[in-house]
């Protein structure tokens, strides 16, 4: 008796924690162009765009521990909330990630997204999560000004050095392969004068996929964990501070 007591226990706790973990709040995919993003402050004084793709600031912030490549991986993802980006004060010195929020009809969403008009000579680097329920074959469509690099899944996807003519303007929609499960996907942007936006969405088939950051601001909460919830919790503050 005892036993089937512990049994329908731990059964009836699985039964009710687990449906409650997936609840999240995910943002919409399909063909809506994705408004949060987990996203690092931006590179500043970089010389151009031209400059920027030369460089990865992320493994010359982090001592290669985080890279332009494994940031679209979950261990460099994961990274994300254990390290912030360490460059010159000339680059804006500590850089930190956090859920971003841009204006996706603005020609300058980038300079925008900090409370700014129009930065010049700046570069983004923005993190999303895309939960897939299968393998698939899709397009994306990347709108950006200037140089936009987006890896996938530790894959290079793309790379266009011209901006594309508008913020919902997408000139190389572009195939890609998603995995079922977790799939990471690190967008780069350098800005060198005028326009600045990034803007990223999926095919309209693709409404079955959902993007972290949620609607309500989650990101590292919602990735599968590989290591103890308490690392990933230090806040920003806390990073900064050190
Ligand atoms: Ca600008
Ligand atoms: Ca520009």
């Amino acid at each position: 008796m005892k036993k089937m007591t512990i049994f329908l226990t731990i059964a009836f706790a699985c039964i009710v924690v687990v449906p409650t973990a997936f609840a999240q709040n995910w943002q919409p995919a399909g063909d809506q162009w994705i408004e949060k993003w987990w996203a690092l402050d931006l590179v500043m004084n970089t010389g151009g765009f031209g400059p920027s793709a030369e460089r990865d600031y992320l493994a010359d912030g982090t001592n290669g521990d985080i890279t332009n490549v494994n940031a679209s991986t979950r261990y460099g993802a994961g990274q994300t909330g254990r390290r912030a980006v360490h460059l010159p004060p000339e680059n804006g010195g500590v850089l930190a990630w956090g859920v971003v929020s841009i204006d996706i009809e603005s020609q300058n969403n980038m300079s925008t997204s900090r409370g700014i008009n129009d930065l010049n000579n700046i570069t983004w680097h923005g993190i999303i999560l895309v939960l897939s329920p299968d393998d698939r074959t899709t397009t994306m469509y990347p709108a950006h000004d200037d140089h936009a690099e987006i890896w996938l899944n530790g894959e290079k996807v793309y790379n266009n050095p011209d901006w594309t003519g508008g913020a919902q303007v997408a000139s190389q929609p572009t195939e890609i392969e998603l995995i079922k499960g977790e799939n990471f996907l690190h967008f780069k942007c350098g800005e060198g004068g005028g326009g600045d936006y990034v803007n990223l969405r999926f095919d309209e088939s693709d409404d079955d996929l959902k993007i972290a950051p949620t609607l309500d601001g989650q990101f590292l909460d919602v990735l599968t964990p590989v290591e103890p919830r308490g690392k990933v919790t230090t806040t920003w503050a806390d990073l900064k501070r050190k």
